[in-house]
């Protein structure tokens, strides 16, 4: 339920790039991710705040393996920021798989948070680009409104929902990851290296 009380702390439900490249079908699919976007959008009822993010890359973006002579998707490279895993290009701006699948209520969103925008770099998480230190915006974000308690939900489990809840926690917000409604996409043991990213940050994975 939404807080009934002043005193009580808002509690938010951070909705992690539900686009359809990342359902089946799409550019970067996780198996089953659109399994999850009915229980989302239930589950958005019961918070005082609902807030999605979208993947956003420029095409040509420094993560897709095609921006790199002789490699290929799943590729791993060493950035100035450190390794980097090379995707298939996937949630171009403005293109159909960028788009949130039809099924999330993308309307009872107040905010909307985008990262990857920045070509050299890429954005697992909410709150940091992967050099860990350039924000989004989202910390910020959240304390103005003071929000201390999140509840992270999507796609990927084991990489933006693992980085978004691993640097929330270091922020000192009190982090929930409701695994029935997250899917990965399992890269060489990465799944079972993000739970236990997470339970050592201190997130409550559920
Ligand atoms: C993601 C790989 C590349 C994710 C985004 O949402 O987990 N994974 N870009
Ligand atoms: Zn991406």
């Amino acid at each position: 339920m939404p807080s009934q009380n002043r005193s009580d702390p808002m509690q938010a439900l951070i909705v992690i790039d539900v686009q359809k490249d990342f359902c089946p079908g799409g550019a970067l699919e996780v198996p089953e991710g659109d399994l999850v976007v009915s229980g989302i959008t239930d589950l958005m009822a019961d918070f005082d705040a609902v807030i999605l993010t979208q993947d956003w890359h420029p095409a040509g973006h420094s993560s897709f393996a095609s921006a790199h002579d002789d490699r290929a998707p799943y590729d791993v490279i060493d950035m100035p920021y450190g390794p980097q895993v090379l995707w298939p290009d996937h949630c171009i701006q403005g293109s159909l798989g960028a788009q949130f699948h039809e099924g999330l209520a993308q309307d009872r969103a107040d905010l909307i948070i985008r990262k990857g925008y920045n070509a050299a770099i890429d954005s697992y998480s909410a709150f940091f680009e992967n050099d860990h230190e350039t924000p989004t915006g989202l910390e910020g974000y959240l304390r103005t409104r003071g929000i201390q308690k999140l509840t992270m939900v999507g796609l990927a489990l084991d990489f933006c929902v693992n980085f978004s809840a691993v640097d929330a926690a270091g922020l000192g917000f009190d982090v929930t990851v409701r695994q029935d409604l997250c899917r990965a996409i399992d890269l060489d043991g990465s799944l079972d290296a993000a739970r236990a990213a997470m339970k050592e940050s201190g997130v409550t994975l559920v």
